[in-house]
């Protein structure tokens, strides 16, 4: 049985006796060495935490089974929250395994395929909100405080009370913080809740040192780095696609304290990235994901010297969590050929690398 977030940090978690202790299996997710990216930017101890291992496939699982878990606590009859996808796929699961009722207002066509099928799946009721998810999110926060429904976006504080824990298995694993913990950054309740797992670990005196924390937001939806909320925000990356982020100050809290920074990367560099991983790494993670991959790529072109450091990037959702932007992404690698041994030959031939083509027979 899996032992999961709520056993495994109980001590370090706002539990108490009447806290249901369950599991879908979410936390203790890899930390892997990359083989590629790291040794070519000059950085051999580069490593990935592959987020999307979790049970709905993003990281949102380890604050959900928290505030899902305090929800029955209360004995609440069901959670509300609005999501760019990967927190109503969470809320929708952790609410079908404890039986509660979850309603998730959705920013229509704005949310990636896999995460609307997730929640339609497991049997949430979805709002399709003619606005974007800032719209979405002011509509929960105003409907909870009126009805006896809790709110699961990250502004529910146990939901980064969950998420602080991923910081402990990386400490735990690398015998100390990374010098840099490269993220994506939203609604920048992540950011918030990795800053606050390592302070903790620090003050535990589990950890030496603190890392820099280096947030990464898309151009096109960048308020934090612009200074002001962006009315329309705009990227290829739907999952950060928010333009007044609920934990703005704590992530500003969370650069300043740390001697980070919090940047923004484009939707090119966000798809180079996106590719690079899955295609050089064997790492498929969801565009957004990717946008702190660009930030170390952009890091480093702009002179960040890396030797010696230890770095982390958080993949913080699944690559099939957006199957349209992994097909269109990588059109030019299908080819169609006739059902006969000639073609196929033919075609395997033409896309050797060109080093091999001359003892491929
Ligand atoms: C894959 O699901 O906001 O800065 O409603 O799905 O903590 O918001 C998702 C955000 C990064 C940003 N990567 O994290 C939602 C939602 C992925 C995400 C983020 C999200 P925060």
């Amino acid at each position: 049985m899996s032992i999961g977030v709520l056993q495994r940090y109980r001590e370090l978690l706002p539990l108490n006796e009447e806290t249901p202790l369950f599991s879908m299996g979410e936390g203790d997710t890899p930390l892997v060495r990359s083989r590629s990216i790291g040794p070519e930017l000059g950085c051999p101890d580069l490593f990935f935490k592959l987020e999307g291992c979790n049970p709905t496939g993003s990281f949102k699982d380890r604050g959900m089974v928290v505030a899902i878990a305090k929800a029955m606590e209360e004995n609440s009859i069901g959670v509300m929250c609005a999501s760019t996808g990967n927190t109503s796929a969470s809320a929708a699961a952790y609410s079908a395994y404890c039986g509660l009722a979850a309603w998730v207002l959705i920013p229509k066509g704005e949310v990636a395929l896999g995460k609307l099928a997730q929640a339609m799946a497991y049997g949430a009721r979805i709002l399709l909100v003619d606005g974007n998810f800032d719209a979405a999110l002011a509509l929960v926060r105003e409907f909870t405080q009126h009805n006896p429904i809790t709110l699961v976006n990250s502004v529910n504080p146990h939901r980064i009370e969950g998420q602080k824990t991923a910081a402990f298995e990386i400490s735990d694993l690398l015998d100390d913080a990374p010098d840099y913990l490269f993220i994506p950054v939203g609604n920048a309740g992540n950011i918030t809740a990795y800053w606050r797992g390592f302070v903790e670990y620090h003050q535990l005196g589990h950890n030496d040192t603190l890392p820099r924390m280096m947030g990464f937001q898309a151009e096109g939806a960048a308020p934090i780095v612009r200074g002001e909320p962006v009315a329309f925000p705009q990227t290829i990356a739907s999952a950060i696609r928010i333009g007044n982020p609920a934990s703005w100050k704590q992530a500003e809290r969370a650069r300043d304290q740390s001697g980070g920074v919090i940047d923004a990367v484009t939707d090119d560099e966000i798809l180079e990235a996106y590719r690079m991983l899955a295609s050089r790494e064997g790492i498929f993670g969801e565009p957004a994901s990717a946008a702190c991959v660009a930030g170390l790529l952009k890091m480093r072109r702009n002179g960040l010297d890396l030797a010696g450091k230890r770095v982390v990037c958080i993949i913080t959702g699944s690559g099939l969590k957006d199957p349209d932007m992994a097909v269109s992404s990588a059109q030019a690698n299908t080819l169609e050929v006739k059902p006969n041994l000639e073609a196929i030959e033919a075609a395997i031939m033409e896309s050797l690398p060109s080093g091999n083509r001359a003892t491929g027979h």
